[in-house]
């Protein structure tokens, strides 16, 4: 789904802001019609932003099932005889949105995009009724999973299985936008090169190849003709072609290459038979190969070496709320301490992320929301689940959500550069009867939508190399690891041994390039040791150390990727303080010892694996 866009065809408007709010108490709403009228309330709240930690009122936080948002939109009296549409880039985790009353948009699955061409129920300079229901239930048929319990008083309980706050709302921008009749519906982006690009910096030599297909939409769409044209980063035409698809050239081509985002942009045009433009669409896209070579992974060719976090959209009051500046800040952060890259953990982030990432030259390691598909969980988040695959945990419906959540992944992000795999789950149970038969369709289909990008999961630590049965299905192995933590707590020495053993034990049986998605330790900022103890400052430090030792050893590693990038909420737990503290930096964004010791270790790295030590 393409991105909406101001243009010469179109325009965009945002209904970012406040809305009237309603909690849906009794989850009556539906049943009483409240999207025929206003909304009957004093409350207001903004969007985009989670709207859990916006009221002083525990009820609101707590609440299971559905909110509503409304406000009045007017439609631009210009937009005479345009489409008009109405986008949301993300609602948590499933929404129904009325125009004047009329259902025109319904979506499951709380992160990535949905939209709806509401012309027929608009006018030209009209003003209507927008409202929202959204829903934050997780269920056994919702990617990621939950359940819902009732208290002996009437209460209702939301489960789940996945360490980070059930935070729910209007998350990302709403927005109105136009297009012509006839409009470019969808644009696919493959890039290759030829000849050699030399090193970064020295010039290239190379011819960029660009492949593009477009699907354009409407009544007389079949019968126009389309026409592209490839800028260059300073707006100069540098390539052209006719039709739906075709492969152009760009000569001496500029890569876009880790720590530098050169990005060109293909307009693409539908024209009408005087040639005059009928529609118009700009995609960007950078030019570069992503390839899994033996125990390598190159990125135009090059052994590309990761260094960076798992993250979360997390921040205070706002929840995962999406906030310019709060996403600068973390870029900037991550530049500071000499990250090249970072995973969507646990689901993909905003548009306005990724776009920033392709800007910047930082790597993306993209996530579907499928996280806390394990039964061996069970305790830790009190689920009671005793076997994963099965009519009463992952069944046939979480598999038919989890299909959606990697096509709808694929679809918005495939045009990113910064995206070099696509990560289909996180820790999901790998060992079990039936992990096979659910996992392999779900690979194929990743690789049908995208065969171009190497794909994985992120393996849990109880299943290790002996006893995992689905790594051969995926390109590169993604393993989070807490030797040292959950495990040997305490004892470094013991967790390094045991660390390095199962990390060659991977290379001995799969020979493939691994990353350490996860390895971290919780920390109190503040807190200090002579002794390296647990939660300590100083131990965060000598525990990321360790697993850098032996990183340096092992060949086969091509990334490190610290849990996580900052402290984040989760749900409440004997196991969590105010929420996850594994952060290198704290939730406010102030450095840890670690994220100094980091710094150091990273930024003189320039993408490249160290040596052994
Ligand atoms: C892993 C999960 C991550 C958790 C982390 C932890 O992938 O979401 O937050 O452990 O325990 O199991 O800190």
């Amino acid at each position: 789904m393409l991105k909406p866009q101001n243009g010469p065809t179109r325009e965009l408007v945002s209904l970012d802001g406040l809305f009237a709010f309603k909690v849906d108490s009794d989850n009556a709403g539906l049943r009483e019609g409240w999207q025929n009228a206003r909304l009957d309330t004093a409350l207001e709240m903004a969007v985009p932003a989670s709207y859990n930690d916006v009221f002083a009122d525990k009820a609101i936080r707590d609440h299971v099932g559905w909110v509503w948002y409304e406000r009045e939109v007017r439609v631009p009296r210009g937009w005479v005889g345009e489409r008009v549409w109405l986008r949301f880039e993300s609602a948590t985790h499933g929404a129904k949105a009325f125009v004047d009353g009329v259902l025109v948009a319904e979506h499951q699955g709380g992160y990535t995009p949905f939209e709806a061409d509401i012309t027929e129920h608009v006018s030209p300079g009209g003003a209507f009724r927008l409202t929202v229901a959204v829903n934050n239930e997780l269920t056994q048929a919702t990617i990621p999973p939950g359940n819902i319990t009732e208290t002996d008083d009437g209460r209702r309980q939301q489960q789940y299985m996945h360490d980070f706050y059930n935070y729910a709302g209007i998350h990302r921008s709403i927005s109105l936008y136009s297009t012509p009749a006839v409009y470019v519906e969808d644009v696919v982006v493959t890039t290759g090169f030829e000849g050699d690009p030399g090193a970064a910096g020295t010039g290239t030599i190379a011819t960029g190849t660009v492949d593009y297909a477009v699907v354009v939409a409407g009544e007389t769409a079949g019968l126009l003709p389309v026409r592209v044209r490839v800028l260059n980063a300073s707006g100069a035409e540098v390539a052209a072609a006719d039709g739906i698809s075709g492969t152009v050239a760009i000569p001496d081509v500029e890569l876009w290459q880790p720590g530098k985002g050169y990005l060109y942009s293909l307009v693409v045009e539908v024209v009408d038979l005087d040639g005059q433009v009928v529609d118009s669409y700009a995609q960007t896209f950078g030019v570069r190969t992503v390839e899994v070579r033996g125990t390598e992974f190159l990125i135009n060719g090059e052994p590309f070496y990761f260094t960076g976090f798992g993250m979360h959209e997390d921040h205070v009051t706002i929840g995962k709320g999406h906030s310019h500046a709060q996403m600068v800040n973390d870029f900037s952060l991550l530049e500071w301490v000499g990250a090249n890259s970072f995973r969507t953990s646990h689901y993909p982030y905003s548009e306005e992320v990724m776009d920033y990432a392709d800007r910047h030259g930082i790597v993306v390691i993209d996530e579907t929301p499928a996280v806390g598909l394990n039964a061996d969980f069970a305790g830790f988040f009190s689920t009671g689940a005793k076997k994963t695959y099965g009519p009463e945990f992952v069944s046939d419906e979480t598999a038919a959500a989890h299909r959606q959540v990697i096509a709808e992944l694929v679809a918005r992000d495939k045009n990113h550069p910064s995206v070099v795999i696509w990560s289909i789950a996180n820790e999901p149970q790998s060992s079990e009867q039936g992990a096979r038969e659910y996992f392999e369709p779900l690979a194929r289909l990743t690789r049908e939508l995208d065969p171009t990008r190497p794909i994985g999961f992120v393996n849990v630590m109880f299943d290790g190399p002996d006893k995992d049965i689905i790594t051969d299905l995926f390109d590169v192995i993604m393993l989070n690891r807490y030797y040292g933590w959950y495990l040997n707590t305490g004892d470094l020495a013991s967790a390094e041994k045991a660390l390095e053993a199962e990390l060659l034990a991977w290379t001995e049986k799969h020979g493939k390039p691994m990353i350490m998605t996860e390895y971290g330790a919780d920390t109190m900022p503040g807190l200090h040791s002579l002794y390296e103890q647990p939660w300590s400052e100083e131990y965060q430090s000598a525990f990321l150390d360790m697993y850098h030792r032996v990183f340096d050893r092992v060949p086969a590693m091509v990334g490190e990727h610290v849990w996580n990038f900052a402290d984040f909420a989760t749900s409440n737990g004997i196991m969590r303080v105010d929420g996850n503290k594994k952060g290198a930096f704290t939730r406010d964004r102030r450095p840890k010892a670690a994220a100094h010791a980091l710094r150091r270790r990273w930024a003189p790295l320039n993408n490249k694996k160290p040596q052994a030590r």
